[in-house]
């Protein structure tokens, strides 16, 4: 069951392993103390919350680029030329090359931000964050399941290049492969200060740890805050004592609700605490919060502060997070000197109830190829880089990071294959910029291609996904399940006319359906696909431990 479990199982996270016993750490690497760090205090919250002005990157006129198959898949191996690069280098150019700082939230839905819709919560450092950046409207993670999405987000590739599915569970024999080149190690070698703050999920074995994928600074959980013995529904003895790290090291072996009340504010006091210390110099600093998965935990400043219940003062006290960082680098002059990105690793878990997000009018949610499983907010800041208050429409993904990041930070880039493209022109908003991809393809479950996405159109090929149907929703934290309903014919949505993916128009439009067909079969053939049987000829290992390790 471990093994599906790691292969993310369609009805969800929950691991129904049944063979953790003894999977306690060993004395050697479980030390005894754990200081609490103090409190910060919050910035005020009701700040103003004023609307960002949009002025739209031009949508494509039909497609990504008119370029042939091959080409186009070919292109995805080299990378492109980027609009931060041709920006003027005189007055503008920065000294040094710029910090990157990467804010990623966990399930957190499309609309659960002021800016892109949220009801009931504000997130006024979001929006101010969105009002002198840029946001994107069209922005998708590669896998809508934590250890996918981050794989992708931190190689630059399709989680099913590296091997990575689903969400990993506790002392998962499999990690991300330390012979992967991690946005960290990719920076390092320019000589980067870097630290990962917060949920990690790729790998909670000492070889596939942070620290050992280029991140100096490690101050975490190993993987999903509900991967813990009190979880709503697992069985007593599935979950082991949920451990928090610091570096290599397990800080707290077993940590309670009332920790979990504190990590917002520790992986915060964190992060201001990184940038204090390496001001002076490049740094990237990555941090994941645990929230707002389940279960959610909020500190005592934020409980009861939003009209939205729990959730949203979990979203409040996370967007209090972004402020404090943001304030960090303007009190240190860094502002000029730092891109920082936020997005979520996936859409809302919707079986959650009151305790999910939400994906506004896209459909369905989180472990869905459907657009509230992927779409997620995504709003990226760099005064004197940036203009201030863009609103960007192409689509863009997280593997396109990479290869952005590394040609700002002027980092060659992996000798093995990646799939992401440079998105700098998009990022800088710039006029005109278009998406360098051909398509994007949406892989699920134990890497089955679902869905490939091509300008305006979207292929949602033949599969099962999860739904909740018209039950009555959950409340407090415990969910209800899910039904699994079967598509047997491939269906094509027009996603500029139709978002919220009602209208299946496959029968109108067969050009482009053989079109997004062909497509698909094209990543078949590189990255393979369970659902027809393909095995991928571009796919490389996952880190493995072996079977005589205990
Ligand atoms: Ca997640
Ligand atoms: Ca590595």
């Amino acid at each position: 069951m471990r093994l599906l479990h790691e292969l993310g199982l369609r009805s969800g996270e929950l691991a129904f392993a049944a063979d953790f016993s003894g999977t306690r750490r060993s004395a050697a690497t479980s030390p005894t103390g754990f200081m609490a760090p103090g409190r910060i205090k919050p910035l005020d919250v009701r700040a103003t919350h004023e609307p960002v002005r949009a002025s739209r990157c031009p949508q494509p006129a039909l497609l990504f680029r008119a370029c042939s198959v091959p080409t186009a898949l070919a292109a995805m191996l080299v990378i492109h030329s980027s609009a931060f690069a041709a920006a003027p280098r005189s007055a503008s150019v920065p000294s040094r090359p710029p910090n990157f700082v990467i804010i990623l939230t966990d399930d957190q839905g499309y609309a659960d931000v002021g800016v892109f819709g949220a009801k009931g919560f504000k997130t006024p450092n979001l929006d101010r964050m969105a009002q002198e950046g840029i946001r994107f409207t069209d922005f998708h993670v590669a896998q809508p399941v934590c250890s996918a999405s981050r794989a992708a987000l931190l190689t630059g590739c399709y989680p099913s290049r590296v091997g990575i599915m689903g969400a990993l569970g506790p002392r998962s024999r499999i990690g991300l492969n330390p012979d992967e080149v991690t946005l960290a190690e990719l920076v390092k070698a320019r000589g980067y200060a870097t630290a990962m703050l917060g949920k990690w999920h790729l790998g909670d074995r000492l070889e596939f740890l942070p620290t050992r994928q280029g991140f100096d600074e490690y101050f975490g959980l190993p993987y999903s805050n509900d991967m813990w013995p009190d979880h709503p529904e697992a069985k007593p003895g599935t979950y082991p004592p949920l451990p928090l790290f610091d570096a290599d090291r397990i800080v707290n072996p077993d940590v309670t609700s009332a920790d979990q009340c504190q990590l917002t504010t520790w992986y915060t006091q964190r992060a201001v605490d990184f940038i204090e210390r390496n001001r002076a110099r490049p740094f990237l600093l990555y941090v994941a919060h645990s929230m707002p998965h389940v279960p959610l935990h909020v500190s005592d400043q934020f409980k009861g502060r939003s009209k939205r219940g729990l959730y949203g003062d979990v979203i409040m006290e996370l967007d209090w997070s972004v402020g404090e960082i943001l304030a960090a680098l303007k009190r240190h002059n860094l502002d000029r000197d730092t891109l920082v990105v936020f997005l979520s690793d996936n859409g809302p878990w919707l079986s959650y109830g009151d305790h999910a997000g939400s994906a506004g009018r896209f459909r369905e949610g989180k472990g869905t190829s459907w657009e509230g499983g992927t779409r997620v907010p995504f709003i990226a800041r760099w005064p004197g880089r940036i203009p201030a208050g863009r609103v960007c429409r192409e689509p863009a993904m997280t593997i396109d990071l990479f290869p952005t990041i590394a040609r700002l930070a002027h980092a060659p880039l992996p000798t093995r294959p990646i799939d992401g493209l440079d998105i700098g022109p998009l990022l800088s908003g710039e006029r005109g910029a278009r998406n360098p991809h051909e398509a994007y393809f949406f892989y699920y479950g134990q890497n089955e291609l679902q869905a490939v996405r091509s300008g305006r159109w979207k292929l949602v090929l033949p599969h099962t996904y999860r739904t909740l149907g018209d039950q009555p929703s959950a409340h407090g934290g415990m969910p209800v399940p899910y039904r699994q309903v079967k598509l047997a014919e491939p269906e094509l949505y027009d996603l500029q006319r139709d978002p919220g993916e009602r209208r299946n128009v496959a029968s109108g439009q067969p050009e482009m359906l053989r079109r997004l067909q062909a497509l698909a079969e094209q990543a078949r053939a590189t990255y393979g696909d369970s659902l027809t049987r393909r095995v991928g000829s571009g796919v490389r290992e996952p880190g493995r431990v072996s079977a005589a390790q205990p």
